[in-house]
């Protein structure tokens, strides 16, 4: 797999003698060649390594980390945001649907999940709503009795969403219900009907788009084409062991928004192994380099965490917002300091507070324009700095405007909460992440 590339980068960054801007070129372009090759689709790519450069050059090297784990730390940091969210699903009562292309591996990943919960303890079963392919009742019913599944289809019968009202009939005590559906070289139109009607009649909890990897950039228009025609809550990524290409489906995922849930590595049922994106890129760029890394990064990052109650002394600048921002990607939109902090008390408005993901990543975009004096002292950015950041970072001015009014917010806030009775809070402050 070419993403193999990717752990000689890790090793060219240690053997380095420093870190300079000639050593930070030439990683991205590995990087870009690796990825590239792995299909991974040339924005996404850009992306990520616009990132890893802009952030290798300029982004302070953490209190206790020396300048090549901080690179190593960037590349991985970056590399996971690129793969995007895992899907872990829930070891409760549920249905799953499989869809996808004639091929893609959707029988035997059928028996992968159903041997992946039954070894959760969950009672599981698998149902064959295959109907076109001859074969096919015969390979799952096979492959269900050498791993001890319940399996339930009905062998002369044409009508796939008669089978899986049957099934859910019969099925009733079972936790775990998978059911493999017919596959066609296409997604043809009696096919989404057949799909449509099935997903109808069982009432799936999630409906899994099984893609075979090998495909590579063709994933994209796959995934999109199953996501318009029933709308699919997670990925399966098959052969991921037999290509160069895996790329490509990545991307896909990530371009249509959907998490992946599974990968497939091999034919045999123990190939297959949940999506955890951490422990992925870790092996991506060398597990036995990266682990000890990731543990110092947590350490690091825990001793930098900041204390509120000192920080609310110092003064309050862009680069706070910008590190704010960072702890709530890394923690999730609803951070802790929205939770907790008691805005009504202060009436602000909600509009100007609230945060969405895209906004966040706006926010940052534009600061990455600024100067370090604007960053420092915001107070400087007049209407024609404000023109300036918006053509540099491809914003509008009302963005960059919307950022400067959330940071005067938020500044307001904070000097209210310093003046409240000798640094006594009425509350507790939450322990921010940054
Ligand atoms: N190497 C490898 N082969 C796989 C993997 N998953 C499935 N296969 C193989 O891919 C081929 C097709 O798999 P199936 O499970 O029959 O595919 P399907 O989507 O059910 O096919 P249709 O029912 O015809 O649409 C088989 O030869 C499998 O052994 C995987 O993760 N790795
Ligand atoms: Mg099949």
């Amino acid at each position: 797999m070419s993403l193999e590339a990717l752990k000689d980068v890790v090793r060219k960054i240690t053997r380095s003698s420093s870190i300079d801007r000639k050593l930070v070129e030439e990683i991205v372009r590995d990087i870009q060649r690796a990825l590239i090759k792995a299909d991974v689709n040339v924005r996404h790519v850009k992306e990520i390594t616009d990132a890893i450069k802009k952030r290798a050059l300029r982004e302070e090297v953490l209190e206790g980390m020396n300048p090549k784990e901080h690179v190593i730390k960037i590349v991985y940091e970056e590399l996971l945001r690129g793969v995007g969210e895992g899907l872990e699903i829930p070891l409760k009562k549920s249905k799953i649907m499989l869809v996808g292309l004639q091929g893609s591996g959707k029988t035997t990943t059928a028996a992968k999940l159903a041997k992946f919960f039954k070894d959760k303890g969950l009672r599981t079963a698998v149902v064959c709503a295959d109907t076109w392919r001859p074969a096919a009742y015969e390979q799952l019913k096979q492959l269900a009795e050498s791993y001890k599944i319940a399996f339930y289809g009905e062998k002369d019968n044409k009508d796939a969403v008669k089978i899986v009202e049957n099934a859910l009939k019969k099925l009733r005590d079972y936790d775990m219900i998978i059911i493999d559906t017919a596959g066609r070289h296409a997604l043809e139109r009696e096919l989404i009907d057949e799909m449509i009607e099935i997903a109808k009649v069982a009432n799936p909890d999630y409906k899994l788009l099984v893609l075979d990897a090998a495909i590579g950039q063709l994933a994209s228009k796959q995934a999109k084409a199953f996501h318009e025609a029933i709308g699919i809550d997670g990925i399966i990524i098959t052969k991921f062991d037999g290509t160069a290409k895996g790329g490509g489906a990545l991307s896909a995922a990530r371009e249509i928004g959907i998490p992946i849930a599974f990968i497939g590595t091999g034919e045999k049922v123990e190939d297959f192994e949940r999506f955890d994106p951490a422990g992925f890129v870790s092996r991506l760029l060398g597990m036995g380099d990266i682990r000890a890394l990731i543990e110092k990064i947590e350490r690091v990052t825990k001793e930098e965490e900041l204390d509120p109650e000192k920080f609310l002394k110092g003064t309050f600048t862009l680069k706070d917002i910008y590190k704010q921002i960072e702890a709530m990607q890394k923690m999730g939109p609803i951070s802790k300091i929205f939770e907790l902090l008691p805005f009504g008390a202060f009436k602000v408005d909600e509009n100007v507070m609230e945060m969405t993901q895209e906004k966040m990543k706006k926010f940052k975009v534009i600061m990455d324009s600024m100067t370090e004096e604007e960053l420092l002292n915001p107070k400087i950015i007049d209407s024609s700095r404000i023109r300036r950041i918006a053509i540099g970072s491809g914003t509008t001015l009302q963005d960059v405007k919307e950022l400067l009014k959330y940071y005067k917010t938020m500044k307001n806030v904070m000097k209210k909460m310093k003046k409240l009775e000798k640094g006594r809070l009425p509350f507790k402050l939450p322990k921010l992440g940054f």
